[in-house]
């Protein structure tokens, strides 16, 4: 994972001081892509100890459609708890916009399985969990815009969309803001795990993920994890093996995963900024 290291070392060397929303304060640069073959491994940073789990979990959740962190309560999963009200709802993010984008059944994923497999060549095979008409009003909590209808928090991976070349299956997303140290790990692997899955419903080789940033920043108190992290050697990449009898994106479940030959460096905690 060089991809990951150089774009730490990028925004250490090349950031602007900037102030964020939560106060604490970071680095950030504007504009980066990363790409990883996904045939060279999985792309799970081995410099620190990733948690798979919540990972997994939190993209199956997605894929339900579901917006309520109580299933990802009741699996251990805790990423999700500091913007949820107190019944445990988001309102409509991730979850809601793909599979029910604004409440109008209209099922992005789905849309996307059906052109994957029947019109591959298409330019438009697009999901988008960015949606104008339920961001939050920024002047008042998360459970007082959820209880509004709006998102407790806007959509940092906001859209993204997938290409098919030589048997090859792509995924490219647009994240508008990404938090280097805890969320851009998760996000790589959540992504390159959904591009695997999507490829074998659908009968395609694994291609790339394409990670494209919009503010891509370094919380203040996350350097001298960074630091520590840069310091370690970039180990061997997993494999990540699916139960290969799944051929419907909806029908995978967590036994389907299993990783293999994931030999990290041991985890470094950092505070997640709300
Ligand atoms: N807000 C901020 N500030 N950063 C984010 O990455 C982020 N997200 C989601 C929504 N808001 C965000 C939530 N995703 C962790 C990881 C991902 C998150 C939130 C928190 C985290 O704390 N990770 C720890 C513990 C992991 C665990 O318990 O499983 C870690 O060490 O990795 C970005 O999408």
């Amino acid at each position: 994972m060089k991809q990951y290291h150089d774009l730490v070392r990028h925004v250490l060397a090349h950031g602007t001081a900037k102030e964020d929303r939560t106060g604490t304060g970071t680095k950030s640069v504007f504009g980066y892509q990363m790409r990883f073959d996904l045939a060279e491994g999985f792309p799970m940073v081995t410099t620190k100890k990733l948690h798979l789990k919540s990972i997994v979990h939190e993209l199956l959740w997605f894929l339900k459609g579901d917006t309520n962190i109580s299933y990802l309560q009741d699996n251990g999963v805790r990423i999700w708890n500091e913007w949820a009200d107190e019944e445990g709802n988001l309102g409509p993010v991730y979850g809601h916009q793909w599979r029910n984008w604004n409440g109008d059944e209209i099922d992005q994923i789905k849309e996307l399985i059906h052109t994957l497999k029947t019109n591959p060549d298409s330019r438009r095979m697009l999901v988008s969990a960015w949606n104008p008409s339920v961001l939050p009003d920024t002047s008042k909590s998360f459970a007082e815009n959820v209880a509004n209808g709006k998102a407790a928090l806007p959509p940092c991976h906001a859209f993204f969309q997938f290409y098919v070349a030589d048997g090859k299956l792509s995924c490219q997303l647009y994240q508008r803001s990404a938090d280097i140290f805890l969320g851009v790990p998760f996000n790589i692997a959540s992504y390159a795990l959904f591009t695997l899955m999507v490829a074998q419903v659908c009968g395609y080789q694994p291609g790339e993920f394409i990670h494209t940033f919009g503010d891509a920043h370094i919380y203040n108190n996350h350097i001298e994890q960074l630091e520590l992290q840069l310091s370690r050697e970039p180990r061997k990449l997993p494999k990540m093996i699916l139960n290969p009898e799944v051929k419907d994106i909806f029908g995978f479940v967590f036994d389907d995963f299993r990783l293999e030959d994931y030999n990290p460096h041991p985890h470094i905690k950092g505070v997640v900024a709300v």
